[in-house]
């Protein structure tokens, strides 16, 4: 066998197709067809004033369709409508941990009023059992970093130590606390009693305020065959926030369920809130326990 030696190439070389290769003319294919389907889904929206499922890209429903009315959308003062499939649906409970609501936790150690981030509870309680009720899948989730705090940045370290109270940061414990702050595994890292998972729900760890860097969460709802989420938690203006921008550049559906979230700061809350709704909702939906439960019942999905 004669053996072909190869020449090593010392540069790359421009196509013979110039700019117009195959990929090009596939791209505007693609496009014209996305057009095409919004087209369809803004006649649909005009009709209905309900963003429908569109089942061109996830099929026929699995589950019951239902609809929840939102506010401000696409103007503030108007009202529309964002329709669900249950079974592709997941309403995401964030770090309603003691860190973050609860006494002796990160959040009060930093002295901010645990009332802020505690009365979100009260309601995030009633869509968890609508949810439940209605099949929906439940996620939680937990933001807290490894005992050695490996997974955990200098800078984030270093801001919570200089803002806490006796200068007790991140990793460290309060004064007659429940344990080293933000830790996994520390007993104020837990999800508080109100709304804690129950058998058979995910609870994702992420070592981070968002989850698409720092842990399965994406996976997970690709797993479930999820496309809607429904999101209570705290706090909103950080990883509320930061979940749902992740969540919705990638395509997810979000409804922000605006009294079951909060913030440390009440302004800061309202502007979270209002900042989802700007551009026709730039982040996804606003919409409130009450109008989800209305919804979910309309739909024949509560007794
Ligand atoms: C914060 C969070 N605020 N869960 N974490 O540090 O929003």
């Amino acid at each position: 066998m004669t053996k072909i030696k190869e020449r090593l190439i010392e540069k790359g070389t421009p196509s013979d197709h110039g700019a117009e290769r195959e990929y090009e003319r596939l791209m505007s294919k693609r496009r014209d067809e996305i057009l095409a389907r919004v087209e369809e889904g803004y006649k649909e929206w005009k009709r209905t004033k309900t963003y429908k499922v569109p089942q061109w890209i996830y099929g026929p429903p699995k589950g019951t369709l239902f609809k929840v009315a939102c506010e401000d959308v696409p103007r503030f003062g108007d009202t529309s409508y964002l329709e669900f499939d249950s079974a592709r649906t997941a309403l995401v409970s964030i770090d309603f941990q003691i860190d973050f609501c609860g006494e002796k936790g990160y959040v009060d150690v930093m002295g901010y009023p645990l009332s802020n981030t505690a009365n979100p509870l009260t309601y995030a309680r009633k869509a968890l059992k609508d949810a439940r009720n209605a099949g929906i899948s439940v996620v939680h989730c937990r933001e807290g970093h490894m005992p050695d705090l490996s997974d955990c940045p200098y800078n984030k370290i270093l801001r919570s130590k200089i803002i806490g109270k006796d200068a007790v940061g991140l990793g460290e414990q309060p004064k007659g606390g429940l344990g080293r702050l933000l830790l996994r595994g520390s007993e104020s890292w837990g999800i508080v009693k109100e709304v804690e998972p129950i058998e058979g729900e995910i609870l994702v760890d992420k070592a981070g305020k968002g989850v698409g860097y720092c842990s399965d969460f994406f996976l997970v709802l690709q797993q479930l065959g999820i496309s809607h989420l429904i999101l209570c938690g705290i706090t909103t203006d950080v990883c509320v926030h930061t979940i749902m921008r992740e969540a919705n550049d990638i395509g997810y559906w979000c409804l922000l369920l605006k009294d079951s979230v909060g913030a440390t700061d009440v302004a800061n809350h309202d502007a979270a809130i209002a900042s989802v709704k700007m551009q026709g909702g730039v982040f996804g939906w606003v919409s409130d326990t009450e109008r989800l439960h209305e919804g979910l019942k309309q739909a024949g999905l509560l007794s």
